[in-house]
């Protein structure tokens, strides 16, 4: 096992993995920013070396002060969390060039993932159900176009294959609007990720987004960690997590999972990694793969007793998987809500001096956090500054479980988002469970002011 691990990331996951990291007897080198210099994880931490200004590309992306940080720490292995390099292919790549371990996938996995188009490609040779639409990126050919277009039927949805979590992305409802939006889409795919490729996709109109936990040692050992229901979301960023996702039946959910490990065997997949689907009228069709840790992680773990860091590392190490699927029985249910350092009405950023922070507490109840009273947050990250994650017996008991957690809680100094937590979790849509992905924007819409 490491004898000390560098993390590469900031905020409550970088105290996550400094927890891990502490219960397996690993030290922790953290780097930070100077606009992190004050944060608790930070003074926490065993050692802490400051890589930069404030701005993530002078600091958080800057590959060269983080690898060399390693060097001079003696650190054996990067954690890269979520967000910042943590899916960047020439990273990894990086990273074990200079002779450390990349907690992660293989370069080659996270190159092929981050490719829409290949990824779907690997998918369907691996017998994943995805979204009926064109075989690869679109040819430039208009009149071909129009041909596949016609193939899949409207509406159709028309994707960068260097997008991903709602980038690049147009919906085209008919053959009239098809050339222009493929142009469209083209150029700011070029723009944006410096890749022009595009594929299309059959739209589904209300679908929701349920996701697959994976852990693969590369070595044969590939489990499934059963689901997320990450359906309750605005503007692509996820807003509530549960597991599992409510109403689906077991043997659905039970056949999608056994594919996701198939896939992960054939492609000789390592690490921890996430199946993203759409599901729709009972059926699950594959979107992307996540190659990193989650932010909702934590709502697995409650529901697996699978400590998912801890694993990351250990596969990094070399380890083969502890345990085989049938090792793995879900039990209960867990509900995150993320809190976001925003105004709950306007969703404006709200960033500055925690004056209060009360955390709540109880049976079933976790918070991952950085923060705490006189924390300030700083304006030039995400502005997610914890979670409120709970168990419970069934998913009543969870929901019971969080208003009380919730009624708690308490932020002051700057504006969050938990008055917003504190209307869903009474929310009757919300509660009877199983809404789509439209469901949030819409209830914000017609919400009482
Ligand atoms: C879709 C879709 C409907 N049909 N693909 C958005 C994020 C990216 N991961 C994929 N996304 C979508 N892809 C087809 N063929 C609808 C969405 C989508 C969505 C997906 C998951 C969670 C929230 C979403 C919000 C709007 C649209």
């Amino acid at each position: 096992m490491f004898k000390k691990i560098l993390i590469a990331n900031r905020g409550e996951i970088a105290l996550r993995i400094q927890r891990a990291c502490r219960e397996m007897g690993i030290k922790s080198v953290v780097v930070y920013s100077e606009a992190d210099r004050e944060a608790k994880y930070v003074k926490l931490a065993d050692e802490a070396v400051c890589i930069g200004p404030a701005p993530s590309a002078q600091s958080y992306l800057h590959m060269p002060a983080i690898i060399s940080t390693a060097e001079v720490t003696d650190a054996e292995a990067i954690h890269p969390g979520y967000g910042f390099l943590s899916e960047n292919a020439d990273f990894a790549e990086r990273v074990e060039k200079s002779g450390f371990v990349f907690i992660g996938p293989t370069p080659e996995s996270i190159r092929i993932m981050g490719d829409k188009v290949s990824a779907k490609q690997a998918m369907i040779k691996s017998g994943v159900p995805c979204v009926p639409g064109s075989e690869g990126a679109l040819p430039e050919d208009p009149k071909e176009i129009i041909r596949i277009g016609r193939s899949v039927g409207y509406p159709v949805i028309i994707k960068a294959a260097g997008g991903g979590g709602g980038r690049g992305m147009r919906v085209v409802h008919t053959e009239a609007a098809l050339i222009h939006a493929v142009q469209t889409t083209r150029a700011e795919a070029g723009a944006a990720f410096g890749n022009p490729s595009v594929y299309m996709e059959k739209f589904l109109e209300n679908p929701r987004h349920v996701e697959i936990q994976v852990l693969a040692d590369g070595q044969r050992g590939a489990v499934w960690l059963g689901e997320r229901d990450c359906s309750m979301q605005r503007r692509h960023q996820k807003v509530i997590e549960e597991a599992p996702a409510p109403g689906i039946p077991r043997r659905v959910i039970e056949k999608i999972g056994d594919r996701c490990t198939a896939a992960c065997l054939k492609i000789g997949y390592r690490g921890a990694g996430t199946f993203e689907f759409l599901y729709e009228n009972g059926e699950f069709y594959f979107i992307e793969m996540n190659t990193r840790v989650q932010v909702e992680h934590p709502v697995t773990e409650l529901v697996t007793g699978i400590d998912i860091v801890q694993m990351q590392i250990r596969i990094a190490a070399g380890q083969k998987l502890p345990f085989n699927q049938r090792a793995i029985q879900l039990k209960g249910h867990a509900i995150e809500c993320r809190v976001n350092a925003e105004h709950p009405y306007t969703f404006v950023p709200s960033p500055g001096r925690i004056t209060m922070w009360h955390s709540p507490g109880g049976p079933g109840v976790r918070v991952d956090s950085h923060a705490y009273t006189n924390y300030t947050v700083p304006p030039n990250y995400d502005s997610m500054i914890g979670k409120i994650i709970v168990y419970g017996d069934t998913r009543e008991q969870a929901l019971a479980r969080m208003r009380t957690a919730l009624s708690e809680t308490v932020v002051e100094g700057i504006q969050t988002n938990i008055p917003l937590h504190r209307e869903l979790m009474v929310d009757s849509g919300f509660c009877a469970g199983g809404t789509s992905i439209h469901y949030l924007e819409k209830w914000l819409a017609q919400r009482k002011k």
